[in-house]
């Protein structure tokens, strides 16, 4: 157990580490060093935070497209992900699969993908083969509001239930999929309830607020370790500040405005948390997490392509 003082530091270095690291991919993209196309997670690190700081190394996680977030909270190497991101040998992938591609064995972080709702399927069947291990450990399935429109959401909540599966949804509920509004896709706001249908507990947790995400998660994780439920399923409400996809902002699309967004950004989680540290141990942790970054991206800056006998190593053919 931390004391609220370790808490929300560790949550800090989590949230401030992660924007760092986004930032600098934003600021990097023009130059054209960044292979892979990125779609930021900035302004929905506390999801992402909230739930990973709750779990243990040997935990499971799988998410989307949109990871770097739970990549790194759960503890996957930073280097090897800048480095994947400029498809270097170095990277976690090999420099094979780009941002939307990250995995990390070490760390149990068993994957992500750029097609809705995929992981969702391999997470069920991890969950299973964890329950059939005896294992203490436990899976998160992290996934957006866009992949609750996908059949395989639905196969995989009703057999997760079915199969009392150790496992844990984190649904990152942003309120877009790509461009379209939830609620110009879904007849109703009732996401939990749909899980409900399922027999599958569920919460929705408001306003992106890490701390009450980091509670719920780790009721759920202390009763899905125990073997006490079947899944558990958590709405969180969250925002994404920048466009679909890609390093800039996108209002003048036209399917949403700068005043949807302005209390999302004023609600910001990182100086929110900032603010409850001790200055000068903030100033520590925000400087320890600066020099991270800055030779993250000098280890990818620096690493090499891989070579051209590697080129049909590794792939599916
Ligand atoms: C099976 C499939 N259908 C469609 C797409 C195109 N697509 C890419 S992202 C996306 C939106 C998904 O939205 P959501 O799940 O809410 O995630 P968010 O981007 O908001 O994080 C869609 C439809 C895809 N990649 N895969
Ligand atoms: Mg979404």
């Amino acid at each position: 157990m931390f004391s609220q003082n370790e808490l929300s530091e560790q949550l800090y270095r989590s949230l401030y580490r992660i924007r760092r690291v986004e930032e600098t991919v934003a600021l990097v993209y023009p130059t054209d060093k960044i292979k892979s196309p990125v779609h930021l997670s900035i302004g929905q690190e506390a999801v992402a935070v909230g739930v990973c700081e709750a779990l243990q190394t040997q935990d499971v996680v799988f998410g989307t497209y949109r990871s770097h977030a739970a990549y790194l909270a759960k503890g996957g190497n930073l280097n090897q992900m800048v480095a994947e991101l400029y498809g270097k040998a170095t990277g976690c992938a090999k420099g094979k699969g780009g941002s939307m591609h990250l995995i990390d064995v070490a760390h149990n972080i068993m994957g992500t993908s750029a097609v809705v709702g995929t992981t969702i399927a391999n997470s069920i069947g991890y969950a299973y083969a964890l329950k059939y291990q005896r294992s203490s450990a436990i899976v998160v399935s992290f996934f957006g509001d866009g992949a609750t429109d996908e059949g395989v959401w639905h196969e995989s909540m009703n057999f997760a239930s079915l199969k009392g599966l150790p496992i844990l949804f984190i649904c990152e509920n942003n309120r877009y999929a790509i461009h379209t509004h939830q609620l110009q896709r879904q007849p109703l706001d009732n996401l939990c309830d749909r899980a409900r249908a399922y027999g599958i507990p569920a919460e929705r947790i408001e306003d992106n607020d890490v701390f009450a995400i980091y509670a719920k998660t780790q009721a759920a994780v202390r009763s899905l370790r125990a073997g006490e439920a079947g899944p558990i399923f958590l709405e969180c409400i969250t925002y994404r500040w920048k466009e679909h996809v890609g390093p800039g902002e996108d209002y003048h699309m036209g399917y949403r405005t700068k005043q949807e967004a302005a209390p999302w950004i004023e609600n910001d989680a990182i100086p929110k948390v900032g603010a409850m540290l001790e200055a000068q141990r903030r100033q520590q942790i925000e400087a320890e997490v600066e020099a991270e970054v800055e030779a993250a991206f000098k280890f990818a800056e620096t690493s090499p392509f891989p070579s051209l006998d590697e080129l049909f190593t590794d792939t599916y053919k």
